[in-house]
């Protein structure tokens, strides 16, 4: 494959098509940026002291990790001068992150989980940073949460990096999913996949097994038939993984296959899943989708789901698109 960087790669979408303007093309250059400085501070760790936990809680209740807070500040610091973003939210702020006023304002809005998987950081297994891209609308003066709470379908871009052996930059603007390895020698991020597709059959599911006994029927009923095996219903032999780093599950299905669910449970009815919508399922809903796959909450497409909050959380079931319609399919049953 000719070696191309992710500059060359958006300036030559940005010439052939209409869907990447400069400030669609800076801000993603600008957060390529960031998660490269958060894969060194990563890749630092106990050197310098930046594991462990930050002593303070999230919004969501959540203990925060230093380097939850750290790669948080990155991406704040990051793209709040250039001009791109009216605003920005993130899952370890409560409110909306405005723009200083000493900076000009974009037509975008940017939403991240700044460091997920945090959790593992301590045990140095792979990490992410996931983000998404909306439009603010015209005549919002104030890009409050409301500005924010648009369905899925609205991006119009998404990607996340995966700090794992090498660091990588998954990308999709709406025309099909690549993948940028990170060449620390030269510090770009250089194109090593385009169009990537994810088989439509799939023999490998990601799930907390531990949470079996709180699913709903039409989950226990689809894994069930899973862990049977070739003497099953399904007729084969299924294999499983959960690295609890829904960046890294995710990749591994976008490169060959696979299932990933975090279904809404019983453990607290009171939620409707575990993972955030808006910075967590809307921006690997899009890019699964992108790359051939299906994305539902169980009942209905993650990127049709109206969000009425900023941190509301989902049920999320994405990958192998046969195997996420006969989920779904269940739950309809
Ligand atoms: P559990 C990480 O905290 C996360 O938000 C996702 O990255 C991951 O898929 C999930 O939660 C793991 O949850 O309950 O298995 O620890």
């Amino acid at each position: 494959m000719r070696r191309v960087t992710l500059m060359q790669y958006l300036i030559e979408q940005e010439r052939q098509y209409d869907w990447v303007n400069a400030d669609l093309r800076l801000l993603i250059e600008v957060v390529s940026r960031a998660c490269k400085a958060i894969s060194i501070a990563i890749g630092k760790g106990d050197l310098v002291g930046i594991l462990g936990g930050a002593g303070s809680e999230n919004v969501q209740g959540e203990a925060q990790k230093k380097l939850d807070v750290i790669s948080n500040e990155i991406l704040l610091e990051a793209n709040e001068w250039g001009g791109h973003l009216a605003a920005m939210a993130s899952e370890e702020m409560d409110k909306p992150h405005q723009i200083p006023h000493r900076f000009p304002r974009g037509e975008y809005l940017l939403l991240f989980d700044p460091l997920d998987g945090s959790s593992n950081i301590d045990v140095n297994i792979s990490v992410g940073t996931i983000f998404s891209v909306l439009r603010c609308r015209d005549g919002v003066c104030v890009p409050d949460e409301r500005a924010f709470l648009q369905p899925g379908a609205a991006q119009v871009c998404a990607g996340y990096a995966v700090y794992g052996p090498s660091t990588l930059l998954v990308l999709t603007l709406g025309h099909g999913v690549a993948c940028f390895t990170l060449d620390r020698e030269s510090g770009s991020f250089v194109l090593t996949k385009s169009d990537l597709r994810i088989p439509e059959d799939t023999g490998e599911f990601a799930i907390n097994a531990s949470n079996a006994r709180y699913w709903e029927a039409p989950v226990k009923r689809y894994i069930d038939e899973l862990l049977a095996g070739k003497d099953g219903p399904r007729g084969r032999d299924f294999n499983m993984r959960w690295v609890a780093s829904m960046v890294a599950d995710v990749h591994r299905i976008l490169t060959r296959g696979g299932v990933f669910m975090y279904p809404r449970d019983t453990k607290d009815p009171k939620k409707a899943g575990k993972l955030r919508l808006l910075y967590e399922a809307n921006p690997m809903a899009f890019i699964v989708e992108q790359a051939g796959g299906g994305a539902t909450n169980g009942r209905e497409r993650i990127l049709d789901i109206l969000p009425d909050a900023l941190h509301q959380r989902v049920a999320v079931i994405l990958g192998s698109k046969n195997e996420v319609e006969r989920v779904t399919a269940y739950h309809a049953a």
